[in-house]
Parts: C-alpha cells; sequence; structure tokens
C-alpha cells in the first residue's frame, strides 16, 4: 500500500516537466484530434494530386504524387495549437519538409513570403523565415495512417509553431512572393502571423 501511494506520487510528479513550458497561454489540452474546416472536404484522388512552387523563382516546379512520396521524409512529432484553444502534444507525421521542396527551385533575391493555397480555394500566408529549417512540412501520414481526408489528405501544410489555421490542408502549392497578401483567415481579421506563444490571435494583438 504505501509502496504504491509513493510510486503514484513519482508518476504524477514525472508527469508535470513532460507538459510544463508546453502549452501556450490561454490553450487547453486535448486528446483527440478535432476537424475543422471553412467549407466541404475536397476529394483528391492521389492520381490527380500534384503540388507547385511558382511565382519568384527561376523555374516553378510541380510535383506528381508519385514524385512527392520519391522525397526524402521524415518522422515529426510537434506540438499543436489551435486559435479555438485547443493544443495537443506528440502529433506524429510522417512529412517531406518544406526545405527539401524549397531545395529544387532557385529563389529570386526579392522573395521574403509565401501563400500555401490548397485544393478548395483556402490560402494562408508565411513569412519564409517561418518555414524553412525544419520548422515546416508537408505531411501525408498522421499518427501512421495516410492523412484522412478530413485532416488534409491527401496531403497538408504543418506548420507547428504557428496557430492551426496556417498549416494548410489539401495543400496544392506555394506561391512566393515579394510583399505579403493576406490568406483566407487573415483578410477576415486573424493575425498575419500567429504565434501561439505570444497570442497572436487577431490582427492588432
Ligand atoms: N484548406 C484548408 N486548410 C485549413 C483549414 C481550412 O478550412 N481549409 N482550416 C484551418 C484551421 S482554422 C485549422 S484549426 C486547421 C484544422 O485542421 P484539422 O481539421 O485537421 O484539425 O486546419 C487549417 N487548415
Ligand atoms: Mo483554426
Amino acid at each position: 500500500m504505501a509502496e504504491k501511494l509513493v510510486s503514484r506520487g513519482f508518476t504524477g510528479k514525472r508527469r508535470q516537466p513532460e507538459r510544463a513550458g508546453r502549452v501556450p497561454p490561454g490553450q487547453y489540452l486535448v486528446n483527440n484530434f478535432p476537424v475543422l474546416s471553412a467549407g466541404p472536404t475536397p476529394r483528391i484522388r492521389t492520381e490527380q494530386w500534384s503540388f507547385t512552387i511558382d511565382g519568384l523563382v527561376r523555374q516553378p516546379v510541380t510535383w506528381t504524387w508519385t514524385q512527392f512520396l520519391e522525397l526524402p521524409s521524415k518522422e515529426y512529432a510537434v506540438d499543436i495549437s489551435c486559435v479555438t484553444k485547443w493544443t495537443q502534444l506528440d502529433m506524429k507525421w510522417k512529412a517531406v519538409g518544406v526545405d527539401t521542396l524549397l531545395e529544387a527551385v532557385e529563389l529570386d533575391a526579392k522573395a521574403a513570403f509565401i501563400t500555401a493555397h490548397s485544393y478548395g480555394g483556402y490560402t494562408t500566408n508565411l513569412a519564409i523565415p517561418d518555414i524553412v529549417n525544419d520548422q515546416a512540412f508537408i505531411a501525408y501520414e498522421y499518427d501512421g495512417k495516410p492523412l484522412a481526408p478530413e485532416h488534409g489528405g491527401p496531403a497538408r501544410l504543418v506548420v507547428p509553431h504557428l496557430y492551426f489555421w496556417k498549416s494548410a490542408k489539401w495543400v496544392h502549392g506555394f506561391r512566393i512572393e515579394e510583399r505579403e497578401r493576406l490568406g483566407f483567415w487573415e483578410s477576415l481579421g486573424y493575425h498575419r502571423r500567429g504565434d501561439p506563444w505570444k497570442e497572436e490571435r487577431y490582427s492588432g494583438d
């Protein structure tokens, strides 16, 4: 009995540091994966899927699904925060790093922002420094299974250090730009950058 109490105490204490410092202000932890979409779920067959980087590049590049799967991939375990206030820790993805994709194009010296655009018309803006150095990836598996259509399958962008609206589902390409052009939620009043640690929820925060 005494032993049990001791070990229970230990487990309780061990759990705290694991979570400490991982839940941004104003967020609560969840263990499920909610679905949040602004419109209907586009159903993209992988034979029809493609991903293109164009805009301020020397030469636009397009990958078919088969070509995309041939790119080097990585497993990521990341904490995700949605502006609707849920945070989930250690979400596991298999993905191609955005760095790998950008290596295939030659960026113009003026390149500073991207618009990530999706099948279905969703867009979101990101500054290039926020998507390089292994901070962003295009995921096609979640938790060991192909990414479900409602979560953005066949493939979605994931930018774990920013609120989850930046993680464009059904991503179809990046347009490289000189100036920031606000995306779907950003032009409706959400923050242009969306850092959960700074609670950048709405423009003006
Ligand atoms: N294409 C597209 N991507 C999107 C959205 C969307 O409506 N369409 N919603 C965003 C928002 S607001 C959130 S919180 C997450 C939700 O992803 P989930 O449905 O997999 O939880 O996707 C983001 N990416
Ligand atoms: Mo969201």
